[in-house]
């Protein structure tokens, strides 16, 4: 069972994560860790503080030589910015008082919920941990599962699907395509066109001192048959990549498959049919099959398969060898030069609230986050099921499991 940990405030020293329950024998090396975390960092719409941090992982602990050695992994990644906010974030009180007390919450953030439950006068105290800076730690602990699922030939991919109402009309594209294109985009978005308009509108609310929110999409590939069960609550794969992925700053709705369409239309027109096909050796993998929900006429594959996967992958809380796919929105920043109305907590005066600094359009860098994420449940799943401490052993019995498929 892997289990983490960040902490670490957004103007602070550094961010710091601690990952248990990696196997011994992995193969980890900070450029896996840092590429991710530089693919979160770029994105168009993202503000000035992007240009300030460059960030590069520390491991400190739980790889030698390259390797994994069963024992916690320990991350840290600076902040370059605490070069200017030393006095103001430090922990010592010899510097208190320093800086601007901050009285004036911000509607949409975590500060003045946060500062009437924390009983604190100052809402700095709330906004540095309540900010996504800290995805940049779960981009770190999700490189390392993502190391340990390519190690079975599973990859997780994303992609923008909508900025600000405007959406993408590409489909039937294969997940290699989608990879392409959306890692050579500005966005993460697979559409030129869609794109185009996308960088318009951020444009325009760039100017107009507001955000802007949107949608992107997970795809996970080479998922075996059987992560996750039905028989409880908490252990529902659908479930925990829901949590997983609600639980990043700014999302605010999930979707599996079809998600809310499905309730929308009949049974019939729903369910994903199931299919048989003796295992031969012409088969090209999982990779080349459409992964659009409700795309018709994929390429069979070995054994059970679906030819729509309006399920996303998941039925009962079970992966069913599709590709899974899951989606999430999220809201435009709250932080916007715009004056939006709110109330002084000292003098419970009305004022307008009114940020200068901060990112206008973040949806892309959430997709990294989002495959992070994704990639710790796949991998929480995946070691429930195959667990062992060495990855040898995982290996010895996810081969068993799929010989079992194989004769089922
Ligand atoms: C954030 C506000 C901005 C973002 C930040 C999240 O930072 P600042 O207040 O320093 O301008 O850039 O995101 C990151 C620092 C990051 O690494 O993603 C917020 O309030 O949540």
């Amino acid at each position: 069972m892997i289990r983490y940990l960040t902490a670490g405030e957004s103007h602070g020293s550094s961010l710091t994560a601690i990952l248990e329950g990696i196997p011994a024998g992995l193969s980890v090396k900070e450029d896996d860790i840092n590429f991710d975390l530089a693919r979160r960092q770029i994105g168009y719409g993202r503000g000035l503080r992007m240009g300030i941090e460059k960030d590069i992982v520390n491991i400190t602990s739980g790889v030698r030589w390259g390797k994994t050695m069963g024992s916690p992994i320990s991350m840290v990644i600076q902040n370059k910015d605490w070069e200017k906010w030393q006095a103001e974030m430090s922990i010592s009180t010899q510097h208190e008082g320093k800086g601007i007390r901050l009285n004036r919450p911000r509607p949409g953030h975590a500060d003045l919920a946060g500062a009437i439950k924390y009983n604190q006068r100052d809402i700095r105290n709330i906004l540095e941990r309540a900010s996504a800076r800290e995805t940049a730690c779960r981009v770190a602990v999700g490189a390392v599962a993502k190391c340990l699922l390519k190690e079975f030939g599973i990859k997780i991919i994303s992609h923008v699907t909508e900025i600000g109402g405007i959406g993408i009309s590409t489909q039937n594209l294969t997940p290699e395509d989608v990879y392409g294109r959306a890692e050579v985009s500005e966005l993460r978005c697979i559409d030129d066109n869609a794109e185009r308009e996308m960088k318009a509108k951020i444009d325009e609310a760039k100017v107009g001192g507001d955000s802007l929110g949107g949608v992107f999409e997970i795809v996970v590939t080479g998922v075996p048959v059987g992560l996750g069960t039905y028989a409880q609550w908490d252990k529902k794969l659908d479930g925990r990549i829901a949590y997983a992925l609600m639980s990043i700053q700014a999302i605010k709705g999930v979707e599996i498959g079809l998600g809310f369409e499905s309730a929308r239309r009949w049974g019939s027109q729903v369910h994903d049919e199931i299919y048989y096909k003796s295992p031969s050796r012409d088969d090209k993998g999982l990779s080349e099959v459409p992964f659009d929900t409700e795309a018709q006429g994929s390429k069979p594959k070995e054994g059970f398969y679906r030819k729509t996967n309006n399920a996303g992958g998941i039925e009962g809380g079970i992966s069913n060898g599709e590709h899974i796919i899951a989606r999430a929105a999220m809201k435009p920043i709250p932080t916007l030069p715009k004056p939006l109305k709110s109330v002084d907590i000292d003098t419970k005066e009305s004022f307008n609230a009114s940020v200068e600094r901060s990112d206008t359009c973040a949806v892309a860098a959430a997709g990294v986050i989002g495959e992070a994420v994704v990639a710790i449940e796949i991998a929480n799943t995946f070691l429930e099921k195959f667990g062992g401490d060495s990855v040898e052993e995982i290996r010895r019995n996810y081969e068993g499991y799929l010989n079992y498929i194989k004769n089922y």
